[in-house]
């Protein structure tokens, strides 16, 4: 580590520096950024496009008394760095490590860990105003990106700020043009007029012209100096976007010169009402490789080479599978259209964007806006299908349940990411889409196994044209094909062995697991039957029957055990007047914190090993009391 950088333990400890040391310790930090994202991967870009901007917040402002809020939060790491944690990043994203995001545990300059971005100005505007009811002379800082500001929430929020105009609140908006890729919109294209606009440029050579040319300060000083400031907001007329809604404007700023940051900080700090500053950054600046990763400047890379800026390469993932299909897909069914949330790459959609643009929606980090413009696509006489973190759809809950369900539209959602995620932590985990949607009648949902059912499962999806139907799987790559050895209506069983002992139900990703559990079972002498439902709703009758005939019901799967499929199968085997003993495994409804998937697997008990184990004991127990009943019969 930097000597400068072990010399700072709190923001306070920034006050003392000097010009030169302060660049030095941009430097030391950039360097930190660098060489643990190579190690652990991480969000790099965002990171190092903050360095300057987050050292001038923390010299102007006084935190933990005044309030920064991060919006998304993955842009908080030179907070962290600033805050006394540079010698936790040896262990970042790690089980008992820092967490990628702000995180309360870790320290109090923390505030906001939800990861769900366009938050953050909600968050503020309700802190300022409690400081203000409560008499205490705080002011709020929120930081939010240009992606963020895409998202409906934040405008809630700006309408809000507008009217309280005694709120101590300064939004800083991070406009680095780009979300993972650039953001979409009539907003980024606003922003981007006034950052571009040669007029902004002519105008203030005009003004450092003609001040130099006046001497002293008289009223013609005054005047042209009145003129030049009317002219500049003319030609940042385009953003008169904020100031339409009442907001006072600073900017736009050079986010990476610290000083003028700092002067547009202490200026906004010293107006005492809600003020955005408008702060220009580059994603990635400082590290050639990150500033010229053309996908999305390294936003938030695998472990990588340093010096070429290589990843580590790594096998096919699901979403590699999905973003070939959907190709093929959209060849064979003109009707087929793709909405992403800001998240072409992430979610594979940049295949189908690159064959089919004019098919292809980036709505912005506005998963409420995609689900019900999918509705008016499929009105319209289009198959949308919307591509989503599993996580990101509880945005858009009330949007599937009435805009699409109700209205009985043929919108397929494809949720990656569900499951357990891990690294992220809590906040990303995909634990509770089958339990939120289990609620929503008419909607289908599956959950594919392996690769060859993900593309099978989709196809049967698409073909519902008067329901949502949703396709969900989880994070990294897929297991090798588990081929079925039967069929019990429209489930495949995937084993098949001994006496009617135990019926395993396995959800996706839970069906090799369960293949494993049954292969240890019948070398015990049990005997298993693995099914996996492929549509896990509605329920299977089949997997009715099936359980009816088994002296044991299991249900294996990646989602909260709340709600979730485990939950509705046994609610819907006693409606069904069937009494069979059922053990329900699935994911503690808990906010896991992070840690590598396989650890948190392990540490929740969603092991071949653990499940094995705890039927081993559940069949015992059941059989003697079968047992005790057939005594006492005879
Ligand atoms: C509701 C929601 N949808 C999607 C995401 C995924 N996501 C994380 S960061 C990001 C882009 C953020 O862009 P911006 O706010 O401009 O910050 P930058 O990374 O450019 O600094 C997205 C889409 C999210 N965090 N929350």
């Amino acid at each position: 580590m930097g000597s400068l950088l072990s010399s700072i333990s709190e923001p306070r400890d920034l006050r003392g520096l000097s010009d030169e040391q302060l660049d030095t310790l941009a430097a030391e930090i950039r360097d930190l950024l660098v060489t643990t994202c190579a190690r652990t991967g991480g969000h790099l870009g965002p990171n190092l496009g903050v360095v300057e901007l987050t050292m001038a917040i923390h010299r102007v402002f006084d935190s933990p008394r005044d309030r920064v809020v991060f919006d998304t939060g993955h842009q908080a790491y030179v907070h962290k760095i600033l805050t006394g944690r540079a010698a936790g990043f040896d262990g970042l994203r790690a089980e008992g490590g820092l967490s990628g995001y702000p995180s309360q545990a870790e320290s109090v300059h923390d505030i906001v860990e939800n990861s769900h971005a366009s938050t953050a100005l909600s968050y503020a505007d309700g802190i300022a105003k409690a400081y203000r009811i409560r008499g205490e002379d705080r002011h709020t800082v929120a930081v939010i990106g240009d992606g963020a500001l895409t998202g409906g929430m934040a405008w809630e929020a700006l309408n809000n700020i507008a009217i309280a105009k005694d709120s101590r609140l300064v939004i800083v908006v991070n406009d680095n043009g780009r979300s993972y890729t650039p953001t979409i919109g009539g907003l980024a294209t606003a922003l981007t007029t006034l950052r571009t606009n040669p007029r902004y440029e002519q105008i203030l050579d005009l003004v450092k012209k003609r001040l130099n040319s006046v001497k002293g300060v008289g009223p013609a000083a005054y005047d042209a100096l009145h003129a030049m400031k009317r002219g500049l907001k003319d030609a940042l007329a385009p953003q008169g976007l904020f100031e339409d809604l009442g907001l006072k404007y600073v900017g736009p700023i050079d986010g990476h010169d610290r000083a003028a940051m700092e002067q547009a900080l202490t200026q906004a700090k010293r107006f005492g009402g809600p003020v955005i500053v408008h702060a220009i950054t580059r994603k990635g600046f400082g590290y050639d490789a990150a500033e010229q990763h053309e996908a999305d400047q390294f936003h938030s890379p695998q472990p990588f080479d340093i010096e070429t800026g290589e990843e580590k390469a790594r096998g096919a993932i699901w979403t590699d599978h999905f973003a070939d299909y959907m190709v093929e897909l959209g060849a064979r069914r003109r009707d087929v259209v793709a909405i992403t949330a800001a998240m072409m790459h992430p979610v594979g959609l940049h295949k189908f964007e690159a064959a089919y643009p004019d098919r292809t929606f980036d709505v912005g980090i506005a998963e409420q806006h995609g689900a019900t413009s999918a509705a008016g696509l499929a009105i319209g006489g289009l198959h949308p299908v919307v591509a989503l973190y599993a996580t990101f759809l509880n945005r858009a809950f009330d949007q599937v349940l009435m805009d699409v369900a109700l209205h009985r539209c043929g919108v397929t959602f494809v949720l990656d990411r569900s499951g357990v995620t891990g690294d992220d932590g809590a906040s990303h985990n995909g634990m509770w889409d089958m339990s939120i949607l289990q609620v929503v009648p008419g909607l289908r949902l599956a959950a594919p196994r392996d690769a060859t059912r993900m593309r099978e499962l989709l196809d049967e999806a698409v073909e519902v044209a008067d329901a949502p139907t949703v396709v969900r799987f989880p994070k990294g790559p897929p297991p090798e094909d588990v081929s079925a050895v039967g069929r019990a209506g429209g489930a495949d069983v995937l084993a098949r062995s001994g006496a009617k002992d135990v019926l395993i139900v396995a959800v996706g990703s839970m069906c090799s697991v369960a293949v494993d559990v049954a292969d240890r079972l019948v070398a015990q002498g049990i005997g298993v039957t693995v099914v996996d439902p492929r549509w896990v709703k509605p329920v299977d009758p089949a997997i009715v029957e099936l359980a009816r005939e088994h002296r044991l019901v299991v249900s294996v799967e990646d989602n909260g055990r709340v709600g979730g499929c485990g939950a509705v199968l046994l609610q819907t085997l006693n409606d069904a007047g069937v009494t069979t003993p059922f053990r329900l495994h699935g994911i503690p409804q808990e906010f896991l914190g992070h840690a590598k998937r396989n650890v948190i697997l392990e540490r929740i008990g969603l092991t071949p090993q653990a499940i094995a184990l705890g039927i081993v004991e559940d069949i015992t127990a059941v059989a003697g009391h079968v047992l005790v009943d057939v005594d006492r019969q005879a």
